[in-house]
């Protein structure tokens, strides 16, 4: 009795078939594999990445079992442990495998390829970072000039254990010292109290502090400064002209302005 199902289950399927090709073409449905997760990662050389590498295979919207995805990792990169692996989709549609990274920084392409499926091979795009320095060496810049207002550059280049470069600059820009600096007297104070300027250059004090009085002594001998500022109140003005390189102390000698000090630098 129990002969006569399975024959008509089958009849059944056959008509349906045919319902759903009419008029249209009758080849297989389509395939297409894809990058599911894992893909964008980022780790150092020879790492292991933390997450796998998983592609879904789907016939339709539906994920696909059984279906055999070979992987194939690039250089010395490793899938499973080893250049390249074999393994087959699960219920889910999923294939996965472990990435190990190749010894060479920068990206880094494992693919997966199933035959007869649209979107073969998928592929991962993994980044490869340097790993520690273990060496560093100069690379540029050493011995090097620059004129005044230009730039000199320095470059060092650090490498891991596998020779991956980690380049380093520092830039030094050289300037130019002023002819011209000025100082204000202001809140029993000099402001700023260091000034730098060019040799031959000049320096212009400006007395803010109302009807408190100031002056400026110079109190350094060597380079022999320049003559003194008398005293004054708000609306003085005096400059003076330094020819030498070298460092002027000066300060204010009037009673209670001991605190009153400043400097200025004269550069070649
Ligand atoms: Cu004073």
């Amino acid at each position: 009795m129990s002969h006569g199902r399975p024959l008509v289950l089958v009849l059944i399927g056959t008509a349906l078939a045919a319902a759903c090709g009419g008029g249209g073409s009758s080849g297989p449905p389509p395939r297409t594999i894809a990058a599911f997760s894992g893909a964008s990662q980022t780790d150092t050389v020879l790492a292991t990445l933390p997450n796998p590498l998983v592609v879904l295979v789907r016939e339709n919207a539906d994920p696909l079992a059984g279906v055999t995805v070979n992987w194939t990792a690039p250089g010395d990169g490793k899938v499973n442990g080893a250049g390249t692996a074999t393994t087959t989709t699960g219920a889910d549609g999923k294939a996965s495998v472990t990435y190990q990274l190749g010894h060479i920084a920068g990206t880094q392409t494992p693919t997966a390829a199933a035959t007869g499926v649209s979107g073969s091979p998928a592929s991962f795009t993994i980044t490869a970072a340097a790993g520690v320095a273990t060496q560093i060496a100069k690379t540029a810049g050493d011995g090097g000039s620059a004129v005044i207002t230009g730039q000199a550059t320095y470059t060092v280049t650090a490498r891991d254990g596998h020779d991956n470069p980690k380049p380093v600059t520092f830039t030094t820009t050289a300037i130019t010292a002023p002819t011209t600096a000025g100082v204000s007297l202001q809140n029993i104070a000099f402001n700023p109290d260091s000034v730098l300027i060019a040799a031959g250059g000049q320096v212009t004090w400006t007395w803010n502090d109302g009807t408190i009085i100031h002056n400026v002594t110079f109190t350094s001998t060597n380079p022999t400064p320049p003559t003194n500022c008398a005293d004054g109140a708000s609306g003085n003005t005096c400059a003076r002209t330094f020819s030498a390189a070298g460092t002027y102390s000066y300060h204010c000698t009037r009673p209670g302005h001991g605190a009153m000090t400043g400097k200025v630098v004269v550069v070649p």
